[in-house]
């Protein structure tokens, strides 16, 4: 979060302000409070722990004015979701809905898979069951984050993401610290892309005790790849996040998602 101060007062007045961007009661009604991204057509994939959130350049009007920028963390703990973002339906259409996008990792780090190249190659995040949609389930049912195709335009058909056949059973995406410097995740989040009926999205910490549970229905009983029920579901947690499990009730249709993003943020930045 930036804040600009004008003058000397600039150093007694720089304490910190956080605007707190509250979490999910779970009852699905909360899109768009956090990650409100732009509309823009391409996505941004911080494939990597780069910090892709630096704060912008100083405009032409305030640029002979100090600026003192904090990193704090804008979220709460606890668990966040089911959130929606930029699709044309108001659904999580690229990672710029995510509400991590604009947080600073610092020195910490930051990993987002997209499964768009078939390849699990970020480090400390392991699935439970499931494989690439084209490779569990065939080509013709993909139903990947809208703008991972190149294009909102609500169908991702061409899109890649991460699909197990026993939506009951779920999908379990543990993290493991010895891959991640010792540190266990503060940050995770992943987007339902597709399923039916209720969701439950489940927290874990170090110890593997539950954060909690989030259970919504958004879904839109539809399979041929159309964006607008999917939603973000995340926890902030800064003892550390073991592991996170996404799941539906109807056991035939399968589960599919996306957008894995998990990042360890700095005590100074929290
Ligand atoms: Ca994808
Ligand atoms: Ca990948
Ligand atoms: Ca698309
Ligand atoms: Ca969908």
């Amino acid at each position: 979060m930036l804040l600009k101060y004008r003058g000397i007062t600039a150093y007694l007045l720089a304490s910190v302000i956080l605007v707190g961007c509250s979490g999910s009661d779970g009852d699905g009604n909360n899109e768009n409070e956090v990650g409100t991204g732009s509309n823009q057509q391409e996505s941004s994939s911080p494939e990597n722990t780069e910090n892709t959130n630096m704060p912008p350049a100083a405009d032409d009007e305030s640029e002979q004015n100090p600026v003192v920028a904090t990193s704090s963390d804008p979220l709460q703990e606890g668990l966040i979701g089911p959130s929606g973002g930029s699709g044309n339906a108001g659904e999580y259409a690229q990672f710029n809905d995510s509400p991590f996008a604009n947080l600073n990792f610092g020195d910490g780090y930051f990993y987002f898979e997209d499964f768009e190249d078939k390849v699990l190659e970020h480090p400390g995040a392991e699935p439970s069951d499931g494989d690439f949609v084209s490779i569990e389930f065939g080509e013709t049912f993909n139903d990947s984050v809208d703008a991972d195709d190149g294009l909102i335009d609500g169908n991702s058909l061409d899109g890649e993401s991460w699909f197990h056949a026993v939506s009951t059973t779920g999908i379990v995406w543990s993290f493991n610290a010895d891959e991640l410097d010792g540190r266990l995740p503060t940050h995770v989040g992943i987007v339902w892309t597709d399923g039916r009926l209720e969701t439950t999205f489940e927290a874990f910490d170090s110890s593997g005790l539950s954060l909690g549970t989030i259970v919504a229905d958004h879904t839109n009983a539809s399979f041929n790849g159309e964006t607008d029920d999917d939603r973000f579901y995340g926890v902030v947690h800064y003892a550390g996040i073991s592991a996170i499990k996404i799941s539906n009730t109807n056991r035939l249709n399968g589960i599919e998602v996306d957008h894995l993003q998990w990042g360890y943020l700095p005590i100074e930045l929290r």
